[in-house]
């Protein structure tokens, strides 16, 4: 590359993925293909439009890509529609509001401090300022409370109820989901960007055929490129102009919100780097991934709370965990930096009725996506455990912290990064 700072800068984060744990759970590490589709010549062409309906020449090309895209999306997550090309999880999310609900409608989503996500009704977020936002918490136990979430519901009577998390670490009841939002005849969400490589990977219940609309983003345990997925059942045939507000039109809905509603021209190589991935996910092993993840993050649950930590809920069934350090006598700001100086890779997160701020809240949230993808099985998990936690308990002593660091490195450099095998 003759962009030498460019270069350099690629190289140091390169560097600092694989000497480090990467334990942030909405990050992995993209496989070489997925980088080279990233890269390629397709980042070049405009197509805004569907396969067969462009507004440019020259897309022959990319209309085979994007239909590959489309149909492996529909083949793995089993729904007769897909939208390849939001641009990531908020636009594509951002498309589902605008394709479903009129201004003012109301919606009712996770509360952000809970673990929801911004695009699920924070009040500063377009889904809280367009939109009528009221907001459910998770019950005492951090688990989701549907009795109630069914009792907000009746009383709120909100249009569309989003589920889905940036930090939950138990299964979804996709029924009982369903059962909410029929009971007061709303569009039912499901945000699955988090564990979109779990339900793939046949770990986790599938919403398939439940929810009305599912939207996903692609690079977290689906292990692709930064992207989004907006997948439904419905007539795709329906003609553009005439769409209601049905069911049965969801996937016009849908296509018509991206483009001409939000987006213009689709990003070509991203949705390449997505066909790469899906069609990686829909390889027998990839559910042996899928499932190790979930054996890693049960171990490294297990392991953590011998050693006296406060895991939300008591543990996990998915690929995170969610830890209230007040115990601890640590704030998530101080237990992040400790673990970064050692090089291990989280991310502050409140926890339920955190009384903290969320730029010090009271928790860490950590996951094993990619260190799964690197190959750690659940006896690794033993000795990860044990560095997380003499990280944090020596956080003020940064000689300690030095030689943990070197520990670390010596370790994760033996576990090369995807891309780099
Ligand atoms: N920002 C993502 C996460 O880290 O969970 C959610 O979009």
């Amino acid at each position: 590359m003759k962009d030498k700072k460019i270069a350099e800068l690629i190289l140091a984060e390169r560097k600092r993925q694989s000497e480090g744990l990467e334990m942030i759970p909405s990050e992995n590490h993209a496989s070489k293909d997925v980088l080279t589709a990233l890269g390629s010549v397709l980042t070049d062409k405009y197509s805004e439009g569907y396969p067969g309906m462009r507004y440019y020449g020259g897309c022959e090309v990319v209309d085979q890509v994007e239909n590959l895209a489309r149909d492996r999306a529909k083949k793995l997550f089993g729904v007769n529609h897909a939208n390849v090309q939001g641009y990531s999880g908020s636009p594509a999310n951002q498309a589902v509001y605008y394709a479903l609900l009129n201004p003012g409608d109301k919606v009712m989503g996770l509360k952000l401090y809970f673990g929801g996500h911004m695009t699920h009704g924070l009040k500063v977020n377009f889904s809280g300022t367009i939109y009528d936002s009221v907001q459910y918490e998770t019950g005492k136990d951090g688990y989701l409370d549907y009795d109630a979430m069914m009792k907000q519901a009746k009383f709120e009577q909100p249009k569309m109820i989003v589920v889905g998390a940036t930090a939950y670490p138990r299964i979804y009841d996709w029924k009982k989901l369903r059962k909410i939002a029929d009971e007061v005849n709303a569009w039912l969400l499901a945000d699955i960007s988090h564990i979109a490589g779990l339900v793939v990977g046949g770990v986790h219940p599938s919403p398939a055929g439940i929810a009305d609309v599912i939207m996903t983003t692609t690079h977290k345990t689906l292990r692709g490129p930064r992207g989004a997925l907006i997948l439904c059942n419905g007539n795709p045939s329906t003609p553009l102009k005439k769409a209601e507000r049905t069911k049965e039109n969801l996937p016009t809905l849908i296509d018509r919100a991206i483009i001409p509603g939000l987006q213009g021209g689709p990003h070509n190589h991203q949705t390449a780097a997505i066909a790469v991935a899906l069609g990686e996910a829909s390889q027998p092993d990839f559910k042996t991934y899928a499932a190790q993840i979930v054996r890693n993050a049960k171990k490294l649950a297990s392991e953590l709370s011998d050693r006296g930590y406060n895991l939300v809920t008591g543990g996990t069934d998915n690929h995170l965990l969610l830890i209230d350090l007040t115990n601890k006598k640590v704030t998530g700001k101080e237990a992040e930096d400790a673990l970064g100086n050692a090089g291990i890779t989280v991310n502050k997160n409140t926890v339920p009725f955190d009384p903290r701020p969320p730029f010090s809240p009271s928790g860490i949230r950590l996951g094993t996506p990619a260190l799964t993808s690197r190959g750690l099985k659940e006896d690794h998990m033993v000795q990860v455990a044990q560095w997380i936690d003499e990280a944090i308990t020596n956080r003020n002593n940064t000689e300690k912290l030095g030689e943990l660091g070197k520990q670390i490195k010596k370790f994760a450099s033996s576990f090369p990064l995807p891309s780099d095998r």
